[in-house]
C-alpha cells in the first residue's frame, strides 16, 4: 500500500509514524508513506498557500492551485483522493477495512477556515471526520486514518491473533483483561480466569463483550441488531 500525504506541517506527521509498529511496517516496506509539503507548491517568497475568503469573513481559505499541483505532482490518476475535514462522514472500522484493500490513497491535511471548494468537488474523492471536535488542522486526523489502516495489512501487527479478537473487529466492546498479581490491593481477578476451564472463559468473555457494550455503547449494540 502506498499512501501520500500533503500538508503545511510535514514534520507533524512524519515523526509520529516512525515509533511502533507501524515504524517498522514502514522499515519493513509493507506500506510506503510519503509525507509532502504543500508549501512546495505555494507562491511568492512565503510559498503562500491561502488566502482571504470571497464574500468576506474572518479567517484564511487554503487556495485550490497549490492542492491541485501537490496531487498532479504525484502522477497517481488512481489513487484514492481523501481529505481531512470535520464535515466529513465519520471514520470508523467499516472506512478501515474498505480503505485496506485499496492500493494507493492521497491524505489531504486541511488547515485554516477550510478549502477551497472546487477541490472538495472536483479533485477530492471522499471527506473523512474521526470526530465532532475542532483541530486546527488535518494532520492528526490523518495518522488516526493510517494508524487504524495499516494494522490490517499483513506482517504490520506482530501478533495476528490479537487482530482477530479486538474491539470493533466482531462488532462488540473488548472483554476485560487481567494480568498478575490474582490480587492487586484487595483486588481479585475473577475466579472463572483462573480456573483453566476454557470453554467457561470463552461463555464469560463472551457475556461481559456483550453487557459492557450495552452499557458503554448503547448506540453500537443497536446497530448490530439492526444488521442482523
Ligand atoms: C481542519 C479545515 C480541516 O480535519 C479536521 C478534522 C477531522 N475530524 N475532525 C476534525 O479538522 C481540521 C480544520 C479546518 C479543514
Amino acid at each position: 500500500m502506498r499512501i501520500d500525504v500533503i500538508t503545511i506541517f510535514p514534520e507533524m506527521v512524519i515523526e509520529p509514524l516512525r515509533a511502533g509498529l507501524l515504524g517498522k511496517g514502514i522499515d519493513k516496506g509493507l506500506l510506503d508513506v510519503r509525507v509532502h509539503d504543500l508549501r512546495d507548491h505555494g507562491s511568492g517568497k512565503h510559498r503562500t498557500v491561502d488566502d482571504r475568503p470571497y464574500g468576506g469573513g474572518a479567517g484564511m481559505v487554503m487556495r485550490p492551485e497549490p492542492i491541485f499541483a501537490a496531487v498532479d505532482a504525484l502522477d497517481a490518476p488512481n489513487a484514492r483522493v481523501i481529505l481531512m475535514s470535520p464535515r466529513g462522514t465519520r471514520f470508523d472500522q467499516r472506512h478501515v477495512e474498505r480503505l485496506a484493500s485499496v492500493e494507493h490513497m492521497i491524505l489531504i491535511c486541511g488547515r485554516y477556515e477550510g478549502v477551497d471548494e472546487r477541490v472538495v468537488e472536483h479533485l477530492v474523492d471522499e471527506e473523512l471526520s474521526i470526530g465532532d471536535y475542532v483541530l486546527s488542522g488535518g494532520e492528526l486526523p490523518a495518522l488516526v486514518v493510517i494508524e487504524a489502516v495499516s494494522r490490517l495489512i499483513p506482517g504490520v501487527l506482530g501478533n495476528v491473533e490479537s487482530l482477530t479478537s479486538e474491539s470493533h473487529t466482531d462488532g462488540l466492546l473488548e472483554f476485560p483483561q487481567y494480568t498478575r498479581p490474582a490480587e492487586y490491593r484487595g483486588w481479585s481477578v475473577p475466579e472463572v480466569l483462573l480456573s483453566g476451564n476454557h470453554a467457561e472463559v470463552a461463555r464469560w468473555r463472551t457475556e461481559q463483550a456483550r453487557s459492557l457494550t450495552q452499557r458503554k455503547r448503547p448506540d453500537i449494540m443497536h446497530d448490530l441488531v439492526q444488521d442482523e
